[in-house]
Protein backbone atom coordinates (compact mmCIF):
# COMPACT_ATOMS: atom_id res chain seq x y z
CA UNK A 1 0.00 0.00 0.00
CA UNK A 2 1.54 3.40 -0.96
CA UNK A 3 0.52 7.27 -0.58
CA UNK A 4 0.46 7.40 -3.97
CA UNK A 5 -2.77 5.04 -4.99
CA UNK A 6 -5.79 6.87 -5.35
CA UNK A 7 -8.36 7.55 -1.68
CA UNK A 8 -10.77 5.30 -2.80
CA UNK A 9 -8.07 2.32 -2.70
CA UNK A 10 -6.49 3.18 0.43
CA UNK A 11 -9.85 3.17 1.99
CA UNK A 12 -10.47 0.34 0.67
CA UNK A 13 -7.11 -1.50 1.40
CA UNK A 14 -5.23 -0.08 3.42
CA UNK A 15 -3.02 -1.94 6.20
CA UNK A 16 -5.04 -4.96 5.77
CA UNK A 17 -3.57 -8.63 3.52
CA UNK A 18 -6.27 -10.97 3.20
CA UNK A 19 -3.45 -13.78 2.82
CA UNK A 20 -1.84 -13.04 6.12
CA UNK A 21 -5.79 -14.03 7.74
CA UNK A 22 -6.79 -17.24 6.47
CA UNK A 23 -7.76 -15.53 3.19
CA UNK A 24 -10.46 -13.33 4.67
CA UNK A 25 -11.37 -10.79 2.37
CA UNK A 26 -13.20 -8.73 5.64
CA UNK A 27 -10.51 -7.99 8.47
CA UNK A 28 -11.07 -10.08 11.65
CA UNK A 29 -12.83 -8.54 14.57
CA UNK A 30 -10.54 -8.59 17.53
CA UNK A 31 -13.30 -8.76 20.74
CA UNK A 32 -11.10 -8.87 23.16
CA UNK A 33 -10.56 -6.61 26.77
CA UNK A 34 -7.15 -8.28 26.98
CA UNK A 35 -3.93 -9.94 25.72
CA UNK A 36 -2.12 -12.75 26.76
CA UNK A 37 2.25 -12.36 27.80
CA UNK A 38 4.38 -15.22 26.41
CA UNK A 39 6.41 -15.13 29.88
CA UNK A 40 6.05 -12.51 32.64
CA UNK A 41 9.08 -10.97 31.51
CA UNK A 42 7.51 -10.33 27.86
CA UNK A 43 4.75 -8.96 30.19
CA UNK A 44 6.69 -6.51 31.71
CA UNK A 45 8.79 -5.81 29.01
CA UNK A 46 5.72 -4.78 26.79
CA UNK A 47 4.58 -2.41 29.36
CA UNK A 48 7.89 -0.75 29.29
CA UNK A 49 7.45 -0.24 26.07
CA UNK A 50 10.74 -2.36 24.90
CA UNK A 51 9.00 -5.14 23.49
CA UNK A 52 5.87 -3.85 20.45
CA UNK A 53 2.39 -5.93 21.23
CA UNK A 54 -0.89 -5.38 22.55
CA UNK A 55 -0.96 -4.98 25.93
CA UNK A 56 -4.76 -4.52 26.69
CA UNK A 57 -7.91 -2.66 24.47
CA UNK A 58 -7.57 0.89 26.49
CA UNK A 59 -4.56 1.54 25.03
CA UNK A 60 -4.19 -0.47 21.45
CA UNK A 61 -6.18 -3.34 19.98
CA UNK A 62 -5.45 -4.89 16.27
CA UNK A 63 -9.10 -3.73 15.15
CA UNK A 64 -8.47 0.09 16.04
CA UNK A 65 -4.73 -0.60 14.60
CA UNK A 66 -6.15 -1.00 11.13
CA UNK A 67 -8.66 1.87 11.77
CA UNK A 68 -6.01 4.29 12.78
CA UNK A 69 -3.81 3.01 9.73
CA UNK A 70 -6.45 4.23 7.52
CA UNK A 71 -7.75 7.31 8.49
CA UNK A 72 -3.75 8.34 8.65
CA UNK A 73 -3.48 7.62 5.44
CA UNK A 74 -6.79 9.35 4.40
CA UNK A 75 -5.75 12.48 6.16
CA UNK A 76 -1.92 12.31 5.03
CA UNK A 77 -0.72 12.15 8.20
CA UNK A 78 2.05 9.99 10.03
CA UNK A 79 -0.45 7.85 12.64
CA UNK A 80 -4.21 7.58 13.89
CA UNK A 81 -6.28 7.26 16.72
CA UNK A 82 -9.57 5.70 17.84
CA UNK A 83 -11.58 6.59 20.21
CA UNK A 84 -14.88 6.62 21.63
CA UNK A 85 -16.41 9.36 20.11
CA UNK A 86 -15.57 13.21 18.64
CA UNK A 87 -15.77 14.59 21.85
CA UNK A 88 -13.18 12.11 23.34
CA UNK A 89 -11.33 12.45 21.18
CA UNK A 90 -11.32 16.64 21.12
CA UNK A 91 -11.04 16.09 25.19
CA UNK A 92 -8.41 13.84 24.79
CA UNK A 93 -6.24 15.68 22.62
CA UNK A 94 -6.69 18.77 24.68
CA UNK A 95 -5.83 17.07 28.11
CA UNK A 96 -2.93 16.17 26.97
CA UNK A 97 -1.62 18.92 25.37
CA UNK A 98 -2.66 21.76 27.78
CA UNK A 99 -1.35 22.89 31.75
CA UNK A 100 -2.45 25.29 33.45
CA UNK A 101 -1.92 29.02 32.65
CA UNK A 102 -1.84 27.76 28.88
CA UNK A 103 -3.98 29.36 26.42
CA UNK A 104 -6.13 28.24 23.31
CA UNK A 105 -7.52 30.80 20.79
CA UNK A 106 -10.29 29.46 19.14
CA UNK A 107 -13.25 30.47 16.17
CA UNK A 108 -15.56 32.30 17.29
CA UNK A 109 -18.32 29.11 16.23
CA UNK A 110 -17.83 25.89 17.52
CA UNK A 111 -19.71 22.75 18.12
CA UNK A 112 -21.84 23.42 20.67
CA UNK A 113 -20.33 20.94 23.22
CA UNK A 114 -16.81 21.72 21.66
CA UNK A 115 -17.74 25.24 23.10
CA UNK A 116 -18.82 23.67 26.32
CA UNK A 117 -16.09 22.00 27.05
CA UNK A 118 -13.72 24.69 26.49
CA UNK A 119 -15.86 27.56 27.97
CA UNK A 120 -17.54 25.30 31.03
CA UNK A 121 -14.76 22.60 31.89
CA UNK A 122 -11.03 23.77 30.55
CA UNK A 123 -11.36 27.33 31.83
CA UNK A 124 -12.28 25.67 35.44
CA UNK A 125 -8.63 24.17 35.34
CA UNK A 126 -7.02 27.99 34.67
CA UNK A 127 -6.33 27.20 30.74
CA UNK A 128 -7.49 30.34 29.09
CA UNK A 129 -10.07 30.58 25.98
CA UNK A 130 -9.78 33.29 23.50
CA UNK A 131 -12.63 33.15 20.88
CA UNK A 132 -10.96 34.91 17.92
CA UNK A 133 -12.87 35.89 14.41
CA UNK A 134 -10.27 33.20 12.48
CA UNK A 135 -12.44 34.21 9.23
CA UNK A 136 -9.90 36.89 8.98
CA UNK A 137 -6.56 35.13 9.49
CA UNK A 138 -4.78 38.76 10.23
CA UNK A 139 -7.04 38.39 13.80
CA UNK A 140 -5.07 36.10 15.00
CA UNK A 141 -1.38 37.90 14.31
CA UNK A 142 -2.83 40.58 17.20
CA UNK A 143 -4.42 37.92 19.75
CA UNK A 144 -1.31 35.52 19.98
CA UNK A 145 0.34 35.34 23.16
CA UNK A 146 3.05 33.94 24.70
CA UNK A 147 1.23 31.83 26.28
CA UNK A 148 -0.88 30.08 23.35
CA UNK A 149 -0.62 26.80 22.75
CA UNK A 150 -3.08 26.06 20.26
CA UNK A 151 -5.58 27.67 17.68
CA UNK A 152 -8.13 25.35 17.30
CA UNK A 153 -11.21 25.36 15.03
CA UNK A 154 -13.60 23.86 12.61
CA UNK A 155 -14.41 24.55 9.03
CA UNK A 156 -16.89 24.56 8.05
CA UNK A 157 -18.35 25.50 11.19
CA UNK A 158 -21.02 23.85 12.80
CA UNK A 159 -23.72 25.61 12.42
CA UNK A 160 -22.87 28.50 10.63
CA UNK A 161 -20.95 27.12 7.36
CA UNK A 162 -17.97 29.88 8.18
CA UNK A 163 -14.71 28.72 6.31
CA UNK A 164 -10.93 29.08 7.69
CA UNK A 165 -8.14 29.59 5.71
CA UNK A 166 -6.31 26.32 7.52
CA UNK A 167 -2.62 27.37 5.47
CA UNK A 168 -2.81 31.23 6.29
CA UNK A 169 -4.00 30.63 10.06
CA UNK A 170 -1.21 27.45 10.61
CA UNK A 171 1.65 30.10 9.12
CA UNK A 172 0.78 32.55 12.03
CA UNK A 173 0.39 30.08 14.66
CA UNK A 174 3.53 28.44 13.80
CA UNK A 175 5.20 31.71 13.92
CA UNK A 176 4.28 32.13 17.63
CA UNK A 177 5.17 28.57 18.66
CA UNK A 178 1.58 27.39 18.72
CA UNK A 179 0.08 24.24 17.45
CA UNK A 180 -3.01 23.99 15.10
CA UNK A 181 -5.71 21.52 15.59
CA UNK A 182 -8.45 21.55 12.88
CA UNK A 183 -11.96 19.70 13.42
CA UNK A 184 -12.26 18.52 9.53
CA UNK A 185 -16.03 16.69 10.69
CA UNK A 186 -18.01 18.49 8.21
CA UNK A 187 -15.41 18.30 5.37
CA UNK A 188 -13.57 14.82 5.53
CA UNK A 189 -10.65 13.71 4.15
CA UNK A 190 -12.18 13.52 0.68
CA UNK A 191 -12.86 17.35 0.40
CA UNK A 192 -9.99 18.86 2.68
CA UNK A 193 -6.68 17.28 4.40
CA UNK A 194 -5.54 20.23 7.00
CA UNK A 195 -2.72 18.69 7.73
CA UNK A 196 -1.15 19.04 4.07
CA UNK A 197 -2.07 23.00 4.68
CA UNK A 198 -0.59 23.00 7.97
CA UNK A 199 -2.26 21.60 10.55
CA UNK A 200 -0.57 19.84 13.32
CA UNK A 201 -3.62 17.49 14.36
CA UNK A 202 -7.31 16.53 12.89
CA UNK A 203 -10.21 15.40 15.06
CA UNK A 204 -13.35 13.93 13.61
CA UNK A 205 -16.58 12.97 14.76
CA UNK A 206 -16.51 10.01 13.20
CA UNK A 207 -20.55 9.04 14.08
CA UNK A 208 -21.11 11.80 11.21
CA UNK A 209 -19.64 10.96 7.51
CA UNK A 210 -16.67 8.29 7.88
CA UNK A 211 -19.47 5.91 9.70
CA UNK A 212 -21.98 7.60 7.64
CA UNK A 213 -25.08 5.52 8.72
CA UNK A 214 -25.76 6.84 11.73
CA UNK A 215 -25.41 3.64 13.30
CA UNK A 216 -22.15 4.85 15.70
CA UNK A 217 -20.80 7.15 17.88
CA UNK A 218 -16.91 7.33 17.57
CA UNK A 219 -14.34 9.75 16.91
CA UNK A 220 -10.77 9.91 15.20
CA UNK A 221 -7.61 11.76 15.46
CA UNK A 222 -4.68 12.13 12.95
CA UNK A 223 -1.09 13.92 13.13
CA UNK A 224 2.62 13.43 13.68
CA UNK A 225 3.42 9.74 15.52
CA UNK A 226 5.00 10.88 18.62
CA UNK A 227 2.44 13.04 19.46
CA UNK A 228 -0.83 10.74 18.73
CA UNK A 229 1.20 8.24 21.15
CA UNK A 230 1.30 10.57 23.73
CA UNK A 231 -2.26 11.21 22.86
CA UNK A 232 -2.43 7.10 23.57
CA UNK A 233 -0.84 6.83 26.74
CA UNK A 234 -1.63 9.68 28.23
CA UNK A 235 -5.11 11.99 26.73
CA UNK A 236 -6.68 8.36 26.22
CA UNK A 237 -5.29 6.06 28.58
CA UNK A 238 -5.07 8.19 31.55
CA UNK A 239 -7.57 10.65 31.63
CA UNK A 240 -10.86 10.19 29.49
CA UNK A 241 -10.25 6.35 28.63
CA UNK A 242 -12.28 7.26 25.76
CA UNK A 243 -11.33 3.85 23.84
CA UNK A 244 -13.51 3.26 20.38
CA UNK A 245 -15.26 -0.33 20.82
CA UNK A 246 -13.85 -2.91 18.29
CA UNK A 247 -17.27 -2.81 16.66
CA UNK A 248 -17.53 0.40 15.94
CA UNK A 249 -13.94 0.47 14.77
CA UNK A 250 -15.47 -2.42 11.88
CA UNK A 251 -18.52 -0.20 10.93
CA UNK A 252 -16.24 2.91 10.83
CA UNK A 253 -13.77 1.01 8.30
CA UNK A 254 -17.41 -0.67 6.75
CA UNK A 255 -18.51 3.26 6.10
CA UNK A 256 -15.16 4.35 5.32
CA UNK A 257 -14.81 1.96 1.92
CA UNK A 258 -17.78 4.10 0.35
CA UNK A 259 -17.09 7.61 1.76
CA UNK A 260 -15.70 8.43 -1.96
CA UNK A 261 -18.69 7.72 -3.32
CA UNK A 262 -21.13 9.09 -0.90
CA UNK A 263 -19.56 12.00 -0.45
CA UNK A 264 -19.80 12.75 -4.45
CA UNK A 265 -23.62 12.03 -4.17
CA UNK A 266 -23.84 14.27 -1.04
CA UNK A 267 -22.09 17.29 -2.62
CA UNK A 268 -24.32 17.11 -5.63
CA UNK A 269 -27.12 16.89 -4.37
CA UNK A 270 -26.68 19.74 -1.36
CA UNK A 271 -25.89 21.89 -4.58
CA UNK A 272 -29.18 21.25 -6.23
CA UNK A 273 -30.95 21.81 -2.42
CA UNK A 274 -29.17 25.12 -1.90
CA UNK A 275 -29.49 26.70 -5.47
CA UNK A 276 -33.11 25.77 -4.82
CA UNK A 277 -33.55 27.38 -1.55
CA UNK A 278 -31.53 30.29 -2.45
CA UNK A 279 -34.52 30.95 -5.05
CA UNK A 280 -36.72 30.32 -2.54
CA UNK A 281 -39.22 33.42 -1.68
CA UNK A 282 -39.80 32.19 2.06
CA UNK A 283 -35.66 31.90 2.48
CA UNK A 284 -34.04 34.79 3.54
CA UNK A 285 -30.64 33.48 3.72
CA UNK A 286 -28.38 30.47 2.50
CA UNK A 287 -25.13 29.97 3.48
CA UNK A 288 -23.72 27.11 1.20
CA UNK A 289 -19.80 27.20 0.30
CA UNK A 290 -21.09 26.34 -3.51
CA UNK A 291 -23.06 29.43 -3.60
CA UNK A 292 -21.93 32.00 -5.70
CA UNK A 293 -22.93 34.64 -3.32
CA UNK A 294 -21.02 32.43 -0.19
CA UNK A 295 -18.97 35.27 1.10
CA UNK A 296 -16.16 33.07 1.12
CA UNK A 297 -16.74 31.52 -1.87
CA UNK A 298 -12.97 31.85 -3.24
CA UNK A 299 -11.66 30.32 -0.21
CA UNK A 300 -14.44 27.25 -0.29
CA UNK A 301 -12.73 26.78 -4.03
CA UNK A 302 -9.27 26.92 -2.87
CA UNK A 303 -9.48 24.80 0.38
CA UNK A 304 -12.16 22.11 -0.75
CA UNK A 305 -12.29 19.86 -3.16
CA UNK A 306 -16.40 20.31 -3.65
CA UNK A 307 -18.72 22.34 -1.25
CA UNK A 308 -19.52 19.80 1.20
CA UNK A 309 -23.33 18.54 1.66
CA UNK A 310 -24.02 20.93 5.15
CA UNK A 311 -26.59 23.67 4.43
CA UNK A 312 -27.34 26.57 7.09
CA UNK A 313 -30.40 28.72 5.94
CA UNK A 314 -32.66 31.10 7.60
CA UNK A 315 -36.54 31.63 6.68
CA UNK A 316 -37.77 35.17 6.38
CA UNK A 317 -39.90 34.65 9.35
CA UNK A 318 -37.58 33.84 11.55
CA UNK A 319 -37.22 31.08 14.35
CA UNK A 320 -41.26 30.56 14.17
CA UNK A 321 -41.26 30.12 10.92
CA UNK A 322 -38.67 27.81 10.99
CA UNK A 323 -39.96 25.47 13.45
CA UNK A 324 -43.51 25.25 11.44
CA UNK A 325 -41.16 23.92 8.18
CA UNK A 326 -40.05 21.65 9.77
CA UNK A 327 -43.02 20.44 11.33
CA UNK A 328 -44.27 19.86 7.69
CA UNK A 329 -41.42 17.71 6.40
CA UNK A 330 -42.19 14.21 5.97
CA UNK A 331 -39.55 12.64 4.52
CA UNK A 332 -36.47 15.09 5.73
CA UNK A 333 -35.97 13.62 9.49
CA UNK A 334 -35.85 15.87 12.53
CA UNK A 335 -32.71 15.26 14.08
CA UNK A 336 -29.40 16.22 15.15
CA UNK A 337 -26.31 14.28 13.58
CA UNK A 338 -25.31 15.22 9.87
CA UNK A 339 -23.66 12.76 7.27
CA UNK A 340 -26.20 10.08 7.18
CA UNK A 341 -27.66 8.52 4.55
CA UNK A 342 -30.84 10.36 5.71
CA UNK A 343 -31.78 13.93 5.25
CA UNK A 344 -31.54 15.49 8.64
CA UNK A 345 -33.12 18.98 9.73
CA UNK A 346 -32.43 20.26 13.25
CA UNK A 347 -32.24 23.61 15.03
CA UNK A 348 -29.00 24.49 16.49
CA UNK A 349 -30.16 27.15 18.99
CA UNK A 350 -32.52 25.00 20.86
CA UNK A 351 -30.86 22.08 19.97
CA UNK A 352 -26.94 21.43 18.96
CA UNK A 353 -25.70 24.92 19.60
CA UNK A 354 -28.10 25.20 23.19
CA UNK A 355 -25.08 24.54 25.44
CA UNK A 356 -24.51 28.45 24.32
CA UNK A 357 -26.48 30.93 26.58
CA UNK A 358 -28.46 33.08 24.68
CA UNK A 359 -25.96 36.36 24.98
CA UNK A 360 -23.73 33.64 23.86
CA UNK A 361 -24.81 32.57 20.85
CA UNK A 362 -25.62 36.36 19.77
CA UNK A 363 -21.74 37.28 20.00
CA UNK A 364 -20.87 34.04 18.53
CA UNK A 365 -23.30 34.19 15.17
CA UNK A 366 -25.53 31.64 15.83
CA UNK A 367 -29.42 33.40 14.93
CA UNK A 368 -32.15 32.02 16.25
CA UNK A 369 -33.26 31.69 12.90
CA UNK A 370 -30.69 29.05 11.54
CA UNK A 371 -31.91 25.79 10.55
CA UNK A 372 -29.15 23.48 9.43
CA UNK A 373 -29.60 20.59 6.52
CA UNK A 374 -27.49 17.71 6.18
CA UNK A 375 -28.53 16.70 2.61
CA UNK A 376 -28.56 12.90 2.66
CA UNK A 377 -28.77 10.08 -0.09
CA UNK A 378 -32.09 10.06 -1.21
CA UNK A 379 -32.99 10.91 -4.87
CA UNK A 380 -32.63 14.46 -5.11
CA UNK A 381 -35.78 14.96 -6.48
CA UNK A 382 -37.63 13.89 -3.41
CA UNK A 383 -35.91 16.22 -1.30
CA UNK A 384 -36.30 18.80 -2.82
CA UNK A 385 -40.72 18.41 -3.33
CA UNK A 386 -40.55 16.85 0.72
CA UNK A 387 -39.01 20.96 1.01
CA UNK A 388 -41.01 22.32 -1.40
CA UNK A 389 -44.09 20.70 0.05
CA UNK A 390 -42.84 22.46 3.52
CA UNK A 391 -42.05 25.78 2.36
CA UNK A 392 -44.52 26.53 -0.26
CA UNK A 393 -47.16 26.28 2.15
CA UNK A 394 -45.64 28.81 4.54
CA UNK A 395 -47.67 32.76 4.33
CA UNK A 396 -44.31 34.42 3.95
CA UNK A 397 -43.75 32.74 0.18
CA UNK A 398 -46.73 34.52 -0.84
CA UNK A 399 -46.40 37.60 1.09
CA UNK A 400 -42.67 37.98 -0.49
O1 LIG B 1 -18.93 13.09 20.20
P1 LIG B 1 -19.53 13.13 18.81
O2 LIG B 1 -19.12 11.96 17.97
O3 LIG B 1 -21.01 13.37 18.85
O4 LIG B 1 -18.84 14.38 18.06
C1 LIG B 1 -18.79 15.66 18.57
C2 LIG B 1 -18.65 16.63 17.44
C3 LIG B 1 -17.41 17.18 17.18
N1 LIG B 1 -17.22 18.06 16.17
C4 LIG B 1 -18.22 18.41 15.38
C5 LIG B 1 -17.97 19.39 14.28
C6 LIG B 1 -19.49 17.89 15.57
O5 LIG B 1 -20.48 18.27 14.76
C7 LIG B 1 -19.72 16.97 16.63
C8 LIG B 1 -21.05 16.39 16.89
N2 LIG B 1 -22.14 17.13 16.37
C9 LIG B 1 -23.49 16.60 16.32
C10 LIG B 1 -24.33 17.64 15.58
O6 LIG B 1 -23.86 18.76 15.35
O7 LIG B 1 -25.43 17.31 15.17
C11 LIG B 1 -23.96 16.19 17.66
C12 LIG B 1 -25.39 16.15 17.96
S1 LIG B 1 -25.80 17.11 19.46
Amino acid sequence: MTQSQGFATRAIHCGYDPMQNQGALTPPLHLTSTFAFDTAEAGGELFAGARGGHVYSRISNPTLDLLEQRIATLEGAEAGLALASGMGAITSVLWTLLAPGDEVIVDKTLYGCTFAYMQHGLRKFGITITHVDLTEPANLTDAMSERTRIVYFETPANPNMRLVDIAAVARIAHAGGAQVVVDNTYATPYLTRPIALGADLVVHSATKYLGGHGDLVAGLVAGRAEVISEIRLVGMKDMTGAVMAPFNAMLVMRGLKTLALRMDRHCASAQVVAEWLDRHPAVAKVHYPGLPGFAQADLASRQMAQPGAMIAFEMKGGMQAGQAMMNRLQLIVRAVSLGDAETLIQHPASMTHSTYTPEERAVHGIGDGLIRLSVGLEDVDDIVDDLDNALGQFPAAQSA
